[in-house]
């Protein structure tokens, strides 16, 4: 059955017959899992794409969040942003650290460098920013704290594959970026997720982490876990990934069009780009919750669906966190709206959305 819906987003997908014909292959091997050839060659592949060196493909995000600060041997305060996923955050407490907040900028949406040093205490071992909605943070700030307080940066980059900054990947900044490889983000394996270190030993460090601390003799060197990444997961990524330049193309020309047409109702605002991005998403702000939700509303009574990413804050999960007031954050979350955006997305659809909203003449 056909869904006539429209979603925030929808997997941009190779044809099928892309996929089988690498599935093939696998089954001819029968190797599944456990570094397979395919995991080797979606890896040397992206990074081929990427420009990088160094790329440890896991089985999500969240787990490359954790492992990233368990090969940094973190212990103590994290300092991160409450405008996030909560994976970010309940991968810090995983591994048994405590997030810090720092409040985000209004219009980047990104973590405030200016508010990070009050924040530091003698507890603190890392900042984890947010490239939220695959917008660069300003990372020469970020760097230059962590610098003058010797702490590590790893970059939540779950939203950034294909992003660059100041001419290279933005998966080359910090100590570690980690990205997503879900089925909602740029570049798809359905699940999964992939660690980009900045130092070579980090690197053959996070490969032995994924896989149960192992070294090549099979000795346990590390505190490792089970991150490996599928063949099957890889298949998809593969077949993907030869698309993955149209689908950037096309999100950057749909984001453009939302905005100039959106432009038009006054009182909405956009996320200040910084520089270069993927346009992963397309989050407006509304002037207040009241009008969102009425949008919301009249959106939903035609079959569309926006999201509220991220809502709520992530400093107000008090079932899991102390409650410590983030004013920025707790207001965009409560104004913003992601439009649907992805590849399928037909451009009539987009002006419809548009017309609808500046219909309501907020
Ligand atoms: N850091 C940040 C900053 C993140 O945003 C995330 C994840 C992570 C870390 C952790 O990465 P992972 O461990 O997830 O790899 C989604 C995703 O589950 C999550 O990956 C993502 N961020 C988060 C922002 O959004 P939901 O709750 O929006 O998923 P869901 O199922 O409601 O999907 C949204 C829409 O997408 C649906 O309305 C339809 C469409 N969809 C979804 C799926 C799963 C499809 O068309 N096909 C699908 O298979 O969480």
């Amino acid at each position: 059955m056909v869904d006539k819906n429209i979603y925030v987003t929808m997997p941009t997908l190779a044809p099928l017959d892309d996929v089988t014909e690498l599935l093939k292959g696998v089954w001819e091997r029968g190797i599944m899992t456990h570094n397979g050839p395919l995991v080797q060659c979606f890896e040397k592949e992206t990074a081929k794409f990427l420009g990088l060196r160094n790329i440890v493909s896991v089985t999500n995000g969240t787990i490359a969040i954790q492992m990233a600060i368990r090969a940094l041997k973190l212990k103590g305060e994290i300092i991160t942003t409450p405008f996030t996923f909560i994976a970010t955050v309940s991968s810090i407490i995983w591994e048994g650290c405590t997030p810090v907040f720092v409040d985000i900028d209004p219009e980047t949406l990104n973590i405030d460098p200016s508010k990070i040093e009050e924040k530091i205490t003698e507890h603190t071992c890392a900042i984890l920013p947010v490239h939220v909605f695959g917008n660069p943070c300003d990372m020469e700030s970020i760097q230059s704290i962590a610098k003058r307080h010797n702490l590590k940066v790893i970059y939540d980059a779950a939203h950034a594959v294909g992003v660059t900054y100041k001419g290279k990947s933005i998966f080359e900044y910090g100590d570690i970026s980690t990205t997503s490889f879900h089925a909602t983000k740029m570049l798809n394996t359905a699940e999964g997720g992939a660690c980009f270190a900045t130092d070579d030993d980090l690197h053959e460090k996070l490969k032995r982490l994924r896989f149960f601390g192992f070294d090549d003799h099979k000795d346990v060197v590390d505190d490792g876990t089970n991150g490996k990444m599928t063949e099957v997961h890889a298949v998809i990524g593969l077949a993907n990934l030869k698309y993955l330049q149209l689908a950037l193309d096309d999100r950057k020309e749909k984001y453009m069009l939302y905005k100039e047409l959106l432009s038009q109702c006054p009182s909405l605002k956009f996320q200040r780009i910084n520089g270069d991005c993927n346009y992963s998403y397309f989050p407006v702000i509304f002037p207040t919750e009241e009008i969102l939700l009425e949008v919301e509303h009249k959106l939903n009574e035609e079959g569309i669906y926006p999201r509220r990413y991220f809502y709520p804050s992530v400093n107000t999960f008090t079932q899991i966190l102390p409650y410590v007031e983030m004013p920025v954050s707790e207001d965009i979350a409560k104004r913003i709206l992601c439009l649907p955006l992805y590849y399928n997305l037909d451009l009539c659809d987009l002006n419809r959305i548009c017309s609808m909203i500046f219909d309501m003449k907020i």
